[in-house]
């Protein structure tokens, strides 16, 4: 039995005139995102998930950050408004496949909201007022999501899970330098220090957890918590401004 199914989509040649404000935005290996992107899809695998992969999209340099599209919940799949204009063709396709999944709703304006500032906790929501996401995105949420939805400041980087990542069992990994860590108080913490900022953002299937490589402290941290750990190169969405729960939208068993 898989442990969820993720949806992937893999780069197309647009993917090097991905948004981004990295420093080396420019220097994008669109060979080496591919390779990358592989071993992500394989990295799913292993930790049990069902891959579904979507066509590449040649007019969407950053279709895949399939994330951000969409939020997905017990019953049904909200879709985001996303605020950039670049980005607001990439929704069609997903929904085409989500449809055999949950019931499709759309967020209505003026919330504005990318996947990515959605952290889904065991009793809440959290929901990061970022640059793409607007405080209209927190009421929309929570009037489909059945828990408690709260904002969160997003002081630094683009998205809420570009800093923190929950793992279940009432822990976090977070960079507590770039959000506003008071709704967080009652978690227990894996903290990343500034200089593993880019750790903060992981995936947690199950026994497993997936992670930037290089950041061996914090995997050894998340290890002692009993998970496997699988390390992956990222360089190319890094440069891209994408982590890694940007890459895939993970659509858990219905619960019944
Ligand atoms: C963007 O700026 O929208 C993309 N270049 C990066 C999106 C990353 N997505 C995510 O963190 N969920």
């Amino acid at each position: 039995m898989p442990t969820a199914t993720a949806l992937v989509r893999k780069p197309s040649p647009a993917f090097v005139r991905a948004l981004s404000g990295h420093p080396q935005r420019h220097r994008i290996d669109y060979q080496l995102a591919c390779e990358q992107h592989l071993k992500y899809v394989e990295a799913l695998q292993q930790a049990g998930a069902d891959v579904v992969a979507l066509d590449p999209l040649d007019d969407f340099p950053d279709s895949p950050f399939v994330e951000d599209t969409a939020v997905i919940l017990d019953r049904e799949a909200l879709f985001c408004r996303m605020k950039e204009e670049s980005r607001q063709g990439e929704s069609a396709s997903v929904a085409e496949v989500i449809k055999n999944y949950r019931a499709v709703k759309n967020l209505k304006p003026p919330a504005t909201l990318d996947g990515g500032d959605v952290l889904m906790t065991g009793d809440a929501v959290f929901v990061g007022q970022s640059s793409r996401t607007n405080k209209e995105a927190v009421p929309a949420l929570a009037a489909v999501c059945g828990k408690p939805c709260l904002p969160v400041t997003v002081k630094r980087g683009l998205h809420l899970k570009s800093a923190v990542s929950y793992l279940g069992g009432n822990l976090l990994v977070i960079d507590p330098a770039s959000v506003d860590i008071s709704p967080c108080k009652n978690f227990n913490w894996i903290e990343v220090k500034e200089n593993e900022r880019y750790a903060a953002n992981c995936l947690r299937l199950g026994k497993f957890v997936l992670m930037p490589t290089g950041f061996q402290k914090v995997a050894d941290r998340i290890r002692r918590h009993g998970f496997e750990v699988i390390e992956l190169e990222m360089s190319e969405f890094e440069k891209a401004d994408g982590a890694i729960t940007c890459l895939s939208l993970i659509i858990p068993e219905k619960r019944n």
